[in-house]
């Protein structure tokens, strides 16, 4: 009986997304995370320290996503159909999977494939897929002001950069919850170097990260319909 009825949830979990299970995540643990889902680059911010006073997601969606939203499975859905109109300059930004050259101190510019911006700000989403409840602790590496939001709440706030693009200043405990978390990192630049990186624990070797490394990112994220029991299934098949 209890067969069947395993059986039965995963059919249901197939037919509903066929890519869900077995994905080909990015490794957490110490490794610095590789893949992004990123915003455009913001441009002709002004400077990080106006930058960290605006919330361009908000003001450039009318309010349908904001730098809070995004990090939870709810905003971070919604960044699926959404193109922002830059409140600095009118320019349109759209989301898409970024690549960042973890060693490179100007890997916020190439990731968005220019060599070294100014009055520049980057912002990246990442799905975490934990199997259990948990406090760990990331690490951050940024030039220059970082903001970053976890599960709906802002846990990181530094302005200063910290001194390389694999060097961390600031190490910050986070909670994460079994199943998806999602975790926005919001970076403003002025000028000269320009990164961004972040890993966790070396213990944390079981947490999944998406983007994948063969770039999905919205399709390996529970759907947001149905609500409820089977959502709670497929997180736990997931897991198998
Ligand atoms: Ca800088
Ligand atoms: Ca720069």
């Amino acid at each position: 009986m209890k067969k069947l009825t395993i059986f039965i949830a995963l059919a249901c979990v197939v037919m509903i997304s066929p890519m869900a299970l077995a994905q080909n995540w990015q490794p957490a643990g110490d490794n610095w995370i590789e893949k992004w889902w990123g915003l455009d680059l913001v441009t002709e911010t002004g400077g990080f320290d106006d930058s960290a006073e605006i919330d361009y997601l908000s003001e450039g969606s009318g309010g349908v996503i904001s730098n809070a939203s995004v990090s939870t499975r709810d905003g971070a859905g919604k960044t699926a159909n959404i193109i922002l109109k830059s409140p600095t300059n009118g320019a349109l930004l759209g989301w898409s999977i970024v690549n960042l050259d973890i060693e490179s101190q100007q890997n916020l510019s190439t990731s968005h494939g220019i060599p070294d911006g100014t009055n520049i700000t980057w912002h990246g989403i990442i799905a975490i897929i934990s199997p259990d409840d948990r406090t760990t602790t990331i690490h951050p590496a940024h030039d220059d002001h970082a903001q970053i939001w976890v599960n709906g709440e802002q846990i990181y706030d530094n302005p200063d950069w910290t001194g390389g693009a694999q060097s961390v200043t600031t190490p910050t405990e986070i909670q994460l919850k079994k199943g998806e978390n999602f975790l926005h990192f919001k970076c403003g630049e002025s000028g000269g170097g320009d990164y961004v990186n972040l890993h966790f624990e070396p213990t944390d070797t079981d947490l999944l990260i998406a983007p994948t490394r063969d770039n999905l990112f919205l399709n390996v994220l529970t759907p947001v319909e149905p609500k409820g029991k089977l959502a709670t299934q497929w997180a736990d098949i997931k897991r198998q």
